[in-house]
């Protein structure tokens, strides 16, 4: 871990380790260079693309947000226990900081840290707990978790990290091993890690929870080119593109896409793409586990799985997972 510089926002300490401006360029180049064309889901949350997500978690099909909720107020006090008080606490993908108040009186942690890659919305939000929970020290950290990073040190004790939403299932098998051995080398020995983790079921219900009646995951989807547009100088025409998201049964992930309407071409960065009519342009996985494929990812990482909470139907999953102290973490 590394000394970041902090800066006093109100009743908040802010650290600023993300440099959007040096990789987004680059990552969106790589990205359209691609046969199959690609844009990173980190490229959805600008301000408008983290309100289009929380509209998706009040959604009646999506289910994650509302089971996952349900399961940290039911077994906050023995997540708790688990965790253990006075803790420095993680929350990577942090956004809205609503979950983290389901566990905060059952964990009462001595540091919250709650870390995205949403600027503003991350600001808003860590203000917002402030007002609410004024005994709590939080440091917000503006991070793309995505990628390697360097959290300030915040001393002697136990950290833990808590990742919920199953945002760890947007990353492919190797990147979430990646991810996960990061976390681990974040708690370090005698930490924890509280994952939320959507589980495998029925097609049906996975392709309606992504293709919601209302549209806004679409509107979620075709935001990403009009977040482009505005960072990067690119003329996308979202109007040019249809939302598309399946559920490929073989490799248990939801496939979203932008599919092309019409053969065009388009300006990014002093660039020029071609988009033919039905091509697609791939934003995001959405990977399913069941409780033992992701006890085998995490048994990977330096991570012994402890205690797994399920809703009754089955559709989602929170593992408590113990940091390893036998297990070497490259
Ligand atoms: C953030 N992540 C866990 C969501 C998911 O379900 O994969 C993102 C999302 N994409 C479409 N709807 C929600």
């Amino acid at each position: 871990m590394a000394t970041a510089t902090a800066n006093n926002k109100d009743a908040i300490q802010y650290h600023e380790l993300h440099h959007p401006a040096d990789s987004m360029a680059a990552e969106v180049h790589a990205g359209l260079g691609r046969r199959q064309k690609t844009l990173p889901p980190k490229l959805f949350y600008d301000k408008r693309g983290s309100e289009l997500f929380d509209a998706i978690t009040r959604l009646p099909e999506y289910y994650p947000t509302r089971t996952e909720t349900a399961l940290l107020g039911k077994y906050a006090g023995e997540m708790g226990r688990l965790l253990g008080r006075q803790s420095v606490l993680f929350e990577l993908g942090s956004g809205s900081s609503d979950k983290i108040r389901l566990l905060l009186d059952a964990v009462r942690p001595r540091v919250y840290v709650p870390m995205d890659i949403s600027r503003k919305h991350l600001i808003d939000s860590a203000r917002r707990l402030a007002r609410d929970y004024p005994w709590l020290v939080i440091h917000a950290a503006c991070v793309d978790y995505s990628r390697p990073w360097a959290i300030p040190d915040f001393g002697p004790g136990r950290y833990n990290a808590f990742f919920p939403g199953s945002s760890i299932g947007n990353f492919e098998p190797a990147s979430a091993l990646k991810l996960l051995r990061q976390v681990r080398q974040l708690v370090g020995d005698g930490g924890g890690l509280l994952v939320g983790v959507d589980l495998k079921k029925d097609a049906a219900i996975l392709e309606r929870a992504y293709n919601d009646a209302q549209g806004i995951t679409a509107d979620f989807n075709l935001n990403m080119l009009a977040h482009i547009n505005r960072r990067l100088d690119a003329d996308f025409d979202p109007g040019n593109f249809a939302h598309r998201a399946i559920y490929n049964a073989s490799q248990g992930r939801i496939e979203m896409h932008l599919e092309c309407t019409c053969d065009h071409r388009v300006r990014v960065d002093g660039a020029v793409y071609h988009f033919a009519s039905g091509e697609t342009i791939h934003t995001e996985y959405s990977y399913k586990y069941s409780v033992g494929e992701f006890h085998a990812l995490a048994a990977q990482t330096g991570f012994a799985p402890v205690r797994v909470w399920t809703d009754r139907a089955g559709l989602f999953s929170v593992h408590y997972l113990k940091a390893r102290t036998d297990a070497t973490v490259s």
